[in-house]
């Protein structure tokens, strides 16, 4: 990336404007750096209006017992698994220029570690902490520690089950939260985070 800009720099040294950032900028986590530059002068007519869009990366994180999707419980669950809530929310990110990274763990710090890994990696984070929901301040601490817009899913209706299952650790830092759409809610939370980037409608 620095290369691209300083050969961007070289061509356009006193004859460029940069209108949104430059190439001084840090790149933005998840490879979301959007690089507009306006060339004026014969710049502009050879090259016109030259925009450079990096792919931005929303990270879809699940929690324990997830990697069970689709195998077990489709009363609650339903049939998919997580190959395809993977498919699903590509095909949405797609169509807004964005790609998506599953990643499912038992292991709470494993979790963490991959939030961690998001700080420069994701634009966005679509998360299911599975029962860490209700019981992980470590992994709320994680998420403070984000930058990026995130999305709470829970495949079922967490309200209309047991008590336990009402609170939410992860609710006090998501900016949304999907219950109760089944495997659908990853895909609406992954159009959400493309909403909040600034891909569509507010
Ligand atoms: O509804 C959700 O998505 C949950 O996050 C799922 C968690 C549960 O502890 C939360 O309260 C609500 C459990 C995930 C277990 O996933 C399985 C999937 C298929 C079969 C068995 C377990």
């Amino acid at each position: 990336m620095d290369g691209l800009f300083a050969a961007m720099g070289k061509i356009l040294r006193g004859a460029g404007r940069c209108v949104n950032s430059g190439p001084r900028r840090a790149p933005r986590p998840g490879g979301r750096a959007r690089i507009f530059w306006v060339f004026p002068g014969r710049l502009r007519e050879m090259m016109g209006q030259t925009e450079i869009l990096m792919t931005q990366t929303i990270y879809i994180l699940n929690g324990p017992n997830l990697n069970l999707l689709g195998q077990r419980q489709p009363e609650v669950y339903g049939h998919d698994t997580l190959a395809d809530v993977e498919s699903a929310c590509a095909a949405v990110a797609a169509t807004q220029g964005c790609t998506v990274k599953l990643f499912q763990s038992n292991h709470e710090g494993a979790i963490i570690d991959t939030i961690h890994e998001a700080r420069t990696q994701a634009a966005g984070i679509v998360i299911n902490p599975g029962a860490y929901t209700h019981t992980s301040v470590a992994i709320l601490d994680a998420l403070n520690a984000y930058d990026g817009p995130v999305i709470e899913v829970h495949i079922s209706n967490v309200h209309k089950r047991e008590a336990f299952r009402h609170h939410s650790y992860v609710s006090l830092r998501a900016d949304g939260v999907i219950a109760g759409c089944g495997v659908e809610g990853y895909a609406l939370a992954v159009r959400r985070i493309c909403t909040l980037l600034g891909h569509g409608p507010a």
